[in-house]
Parts: C-alpha cells; structure tokens; sequence
C-alpha cells in the first residue's frame, strides 16, 4: 500500500501553519500553536484516531485564537484529503461513540467528496481554561471545507464542558480510524455506486 502521509503548508497575512499527518500512525502528536487546549484536543486526534500529526502555527493571537483554530482546521482538512488520496479500499463511513464520565458524543462521517457538519454540542459553559468552546465549530467548517468530509458531531449527553468537547474530539478520532481503515474485500475497489468520491 502507498504511503498515507502529506504535508501541507499555508501562510496568509493571519496565520502561517504546516501540518505534517501520517494517516498509518501509531499516534505520536507534537504542537506548537500557542493554544494549549486546541492542543489538548487535537491529541485526542493523533491517539485515538492512530494517525501520526504534527502542527505548528504562528497566528494572531494578539486579536484572538479564532484566525489559529479556522486556519488549522483547514490545513488539517488539506493535509488529511491529500494523505487519504484516492480512497480505493477504504471503508469510508466511521463512526463511534465516546464517554467520559458523565459526557457523551457521538461522531458520524463519511469520506464522501462533499463537505458538510453538522455540529450539535449544547455547552454548559462558554469557555474553558480561557478558551472560546464556539471556535471547534469553526474548527470542524475548515476541515470538512477541505477534507470533503461529511461530519455529524453531536454531544448526547453532559455537564462539564471540557468533557462535552473531549468526548468529541476522542469520537472523531475514532471515527477517522475506522473510515480511513482498509477494508480487505474492497481490494482495489472505491466504495461508491458511482465509482466515484
Ligand atoms: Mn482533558
């Protein structure tokens, strides 16, 4: 099988940002973006998602972490379409449920060639640590607008914010793991009546 890797680098006026992803990872993760908690989450990604990710971003933070937490979104949804290329064997639906404690999530998507989310995550609170929890939406538009991804994000239960968003983000790993995967009997074969994603 072809390496599942890519590197993807964008500068704009706002942000400059590589992400480095190997989709065939063991987990590994190493940031450098100035936004602790976006960070926290996005090893949740490399863990449970088994990819290997790197990302590094100077951005604007100065105005605040919106431009950092889009921006790599779309890069990541960049990288990860270039990583998964032309999906032939894949499983290309994922989904998984995630508790912790009292929280639980759940994440569907599909590798489909369309971007879209849906995003449902009724917060108890409006930040955590210092961070705007309204901004992972943000997030999930940039990755779905570039990954072509079709996402369903939807937090079924939970008190504690930082729970709420954990077990989205540790579901959406999850999720990517088992779409990305290959499927034995799909040898070769792009799954999609149109032959086509
Ligand atoms: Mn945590």
């Amino acid at each position: 099988m072809a390496e599942r890797k890519a590197r993807v680098e964008r500068d704009t006026l706002e942000t400059q940002i590589s992400v480095e992803i190997n989709l065939d990872g063991t987990g590994k993760s190493s940031f450098d973006t100035g936004v602790p908690f976006l960070e926290h989450m996005m090893d949740q990604i490399a863990r449970h998602g088994l990819v290997d990710l790197t990302v590094n971003c100077k951005g604007d933070l100065h105005i605040d972490d919106h431009h950092t937490v889009e921006d790599i979104g779309i890069t990541l949804g960049q990288a990860f379409k270039q990583a998964v290329g032309d999906k032939k064997g894949i499983r290309r639906y994922g989904h998984a449920y995630v508790p912790l404690d009292e929280a639980l999530s759940r994440v569907v998507l599909d590798l489909s060639g369309r971007p879209g989310l849906s995003m449902d995550v009724p917060y108890t609170r409006a930040s955590v640590g210092g961070f705007d929890v309204d901004l992972f939406e943000e997030f999930f538009h940039g990755f779905v607008n570039h990954s072509m991804v079709t996402l369903h994000i939807d937090n079924l239960k939970g008190k504690n914010t930082h729970h709420q968003i954990e077990t989205v983000f540790k579901a959406f790993g999850r999720a990517l793991r088992v779409a990305v995967e290959m499927d034995e009997r799909m040898a070769g074969v792009t799954p999609s009546t149109k032959g086509a994603l």
